[in-house]
């Protein structure tokens, strides 16, 4: 149900990315904006060196830092005092020559080295062109470029270390195993269609490169397999709280963020949009979203909105919290929406999803005032809490990192983490089933499908088929990297 898109999607072609010239000295900062004791600032490309020695008056040389003041070539104003490292094509980040400055971190300092560089020669970088150029010239490929973004994005210490694992080259080595074996099927298979009468070899053929499709088709699943709970890893699992008005929902959200993130009060329909605050669960991010409570009729427009985005996000989070006060006479029976969202329709028919799913989580609030907790829904766990004292909250957080866990796992150490790489494994999975099955008749069709699979899994590491998809990856990183 998350999956979007029909083939109609694919109908209007990308717009060529704008790629701007090679050959152009790029200057960015390369450290986070603001004041600082020290900040990096980069500059790239061919004339690297030339343009930073109008700056340092000085011979710009290897890798050990040197101080040195930078004046500014048009004024001759002092810009600053700091060190200056020197990279060597092809040797750097970029695979270019590459020098950096690290100077004080003053927004002064920023704007007249700035001033001082572009006077130079060079000009200022686009947002992801450092990275970009590391492509280009062969110091990274693409899965390791998604990774170094997720790694600069990375909250959490999972996410940290599934983003290292993936700039390892964890991704990149088995796509290129995956492909090496591709490119040994089809020296096969065409050595039987060069050679049709060679006697014995199409049985031959089909025999030896039937396992070995059957092999790859079995390892490409078990790691698709993994990519689910990758995905929440790299993006936070999604878990939304739900509830009739006033059951204590905006109280849970703030007590699990540690912050006053949503408007409490003792008025029902309190909260109308969905809030949202992101939690870090022993490593698992977790986005958490406080909603408009579920009433059995809404009271304005507002509030019908609230309860049609509430139940929208309930449709997509990866896990739903469903909260009930005991003592409240107003709790809709929300184990099925059915009720809901037929009540939301002025009493209309029709089908409507489960709100709850498997494993979702069923709080009692309040407890405090008392009251008794009522059961668990299937597959799930109960709990009885209160925001106010904290008393029980202790064992729901417990639970619900434990869900945050379950639904991330395998994250850490899979090899797909984006939609992407997803993508291009099914096709290369369907390409080879298809070849598979084409295997005794047709030994043309069959390398032809082989090949479509050795091609989409090159398009993971980048090495084919990317052009469309290299703006929109390098687009994501912001100036500077
Ligand atoms: N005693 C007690 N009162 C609580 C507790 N949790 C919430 N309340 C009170 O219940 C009322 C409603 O709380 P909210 O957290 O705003 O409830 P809500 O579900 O977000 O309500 P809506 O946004 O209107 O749907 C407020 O007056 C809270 O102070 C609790 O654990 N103990
Ligand atoms: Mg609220």
């Amino acid at each position: 149900m998350r999956r979007s898109g029909g083939p109609g999607e694919r109908d209007a072609p990308p717009s060529p990315p704008e790629v701007p010239a090679a050959g152009d000295a790029i200057f960015a900062r390369a450290s986070g904006a603001g004041k600082a004791g020290v900040a990096v600032y980069r500059l790239s490309g061919p004339r690297a060196f030339e343009i930073a020695e109008k700056l340092s008056r000085g011979k710009i040389a290897g890798r050990a830092p040197r101080l040195m003041r930078l004046y500014d070539p048009l004024t001759d104003d002092l810009v600053d005092e700091g060190l200056v490292l020197a990279f060597r094509a092809p040797k750097s980040f970029t695979g270019e020559d590459v020098v950096e400055f690290h100077l004080h971190g003053a927004r002064a300092v920023e704007a007249a080295i700035g001033q001082a560089v572009l006077a130079a020669g060079a000009r200022l970088a686009e947002p992801g062109e450092y990275a970009r150029r590391a492509f280009l010239n062969g110091r990274l490929d693409l899965a390791e470029v998604e990774a170094l973004a997720d790694l600069i994005d990375a909250e959490t210490s999972l996410q940290r270390k599934q983003a290292l694992g993936q700039f390892g080259g964890r991704l990149s080595a088995l796509a290129e195993d995956w492909k090496g074996r591709l490119v040994a099927i089809l020296a096969a298979l065409e050595a039987e269609i060069d050679f049709p009468d060679e006697e014995g070899v199409p049985a031959s053929v089909a025999a030896g490169a039937g396992p070995k499709i059957d092999a790859l088709v079995g390892e490409i699943e078990a790691r698709l397999a993994g990519a689910e709970g990758a995905r929440r890893l790299r993006e936070g699992v999604e878990a939304v709280i739900l509830g009739a008005p006033n059951a204590g929902k905006s109280s849970l959200m703030n007590a699990l963020a540690g912050a006053d993130v949503a408007i409490v009060s003792p008025v029902a329909g309190t909260t109308r949009d969905v809030i949202e605050t992101r939690l870090d669960l022993g490593g698992v991010a977790v986005l958490l979203a406080d909603t408009a409570g579920l009433a059995a009729a809404a009271g304005d427009a507002v509030e019908a909105e609230g309860m049609r985005r509430a139940l929208a996000r309930a449709g997509t989070a990866d896990l739903r919290i469903l909260v009930i006060d005991p003592l409240a006479n107003e709790n809709p029976p929300l184990f099925s929406s059915a009720s809901v969202a037929t009540e939301m329709r002025g009493g209309g028919g029709g089908e409507a999803p489960e709100l709850l799913r498997p494993g979702d989580l069923l709080l009692y609030s309040k407890r405090d005032l008392g009251g008794a907790a009522g059961g668990a829904p299937e597959g799930g766990a109960a709990f009885h809490v209160s925001a106010k004292t904290g008393a029980g909250m202790a064992e729901f957080l417990k639970a619900l990192e434990a869900r945050a866990h379950d639904l991330a796992a395998g994250g850490e150490g899979a090899a797909f983490t984006r939609l992407r790489h997803v993508e291009a494994a099914r096709r290369a999975g369907d390409a080879l089933r298809r070849a598979r099955g084409r295997l005794d008749q047709a030994a043309e069709l069959a390398a032809e499908d082989v090949r479509l699979a050795a091609r989409a899994l090159a398009s993971i590491t980048g090495a084919v088929d990317v052009e469309d998809v290299l703006g929109e990856i390098f687009a994501s990183f912001c100036i500077g990297k």
